[in-house]
């Protein structure tokens, strides 16, 4: 008798933003040397790919001008395509910066829009071939967050993913080049919308496309773990524990990659899930 097939492991997408105010690591890594030494660590602790944004997506965010967040991320993706071939992805919804990110070496365009922010950026993600990631956002970032309304969280977040698939594959980019992403906290009541999303994502992998799942320090891990400190409690780089729960609630569903900050936490947790899972896949 044949054992059931393995699934393949969840590959692990490292988070690095050279921005001055991200929600966990904001101001951290503008200065050129300390971002490319934060790269060289996440390949080194296990990463599969690494995702680089020049332009934060918190509510409240400063908007950032298509000139500097090029040059924010060019160098970097350069430096980092000059000594490793580590996948990049540029984390942006702007077509011009995708493009330069992908001259320079990117090779996923991770578009938090799902490439609605911009007339062309549907035939842009065709024209340049890459892997792109289709993120599920209700409204801006700006407002994303004030008061979101879904009469079914899980069914509309499906539903829109797959129609952006559609619109993608009908502007000439390949079905085997699309990701998928429920957008965990974009336009998302803390609990209300996220904790059903989590609970459903086997209904997104369902669709057949892989599914990266963005979790890592999100404030949702903290409204769970207010400990009575208040709503920003704990703070974004005190959130690991509850970022490794719900990645691996993510890989019971099936999901192909996560996206996080802490990627050798969550590496080794993903390797100790998935060889019990197998031996729980051999026994059965
Ligand atoms: N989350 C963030 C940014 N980009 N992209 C995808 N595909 N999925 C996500 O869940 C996702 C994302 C927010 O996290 P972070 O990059 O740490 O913060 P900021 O947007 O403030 O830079």
């Amino acid at each position: 008798m044949t054992s059931p097939a393995t699934p393949a492991p969840v590959r692990v997408m490292g988070v690095i933003n050279v921005t001055s105010d991200s929600f966990s690591d904001g101001g951290r890594l503008t200065e050129p040397g300390a971002a490319l030494a934060h790269a060289r660590r996440l390949i080194a602790d296990g990463a599969d790919s690494l995702d680089i944004g020049g332009e934060s997506t918190r509510p409240g965010a400063a908007p950032v001008a298509e000139g500097d967040e090029i040059a924010r991320v060019v160098p970097l993706i350069r430096a980092i395509r000059a000594e490793s071939t580590t996948p990049i992805s540029i984390d942006t919804m702007k077509p011009a910066v995708a493009r330069a990110a992908v001259a320079a070496g990117a090779t996923i365009w991770n578009d938090v829009t799902a490439l609605r922010h911009a007339p062309d950026s549907l035939a842009v993600a065709a024209e340049l071939g890459c892997e792109v990631v289709l993120m599920h956002m209700l409204g801006e970032p700006g407002t994303m967050q004030a008061e979101p309304h879904y009469d079914d969280v899980v069914a509309q977040v499906t539903e829109f993913l797959a129609a952006r698939a559609e619109a993608a594959m009908a502007a000439g980019v390949a079905r085997g080049r699309i990701w998928l992403d429920p957008g965990i906290g974009f336009g998302k009541h803390m609990i209300a919308h996220n904790l059903p999303l989590l609970a459903g994502l086997d209904r997104i992998v369902a669709l057949g496309f892989p599914v990266l799942l963005g979790v890592s320090r999100k404030r949702f891990i903290a409204a769970l773990d207010d400990g009575g400190r208040g709503p920003d409690k704990p703070p974004a780089h005190q959130r690991l524990g509850g970022s490794i729960a719900a990645a691996l609630a993510g890989a019971a569903a099936g999901v192909a990659a996560v996206r996080v900050h802490d990627v050798r936490e969550t590496v080794q947790a993903l390797r100790v899930w998935e060889a019990i899972d197998q031996a729980g896949r051999i026994a059965r």
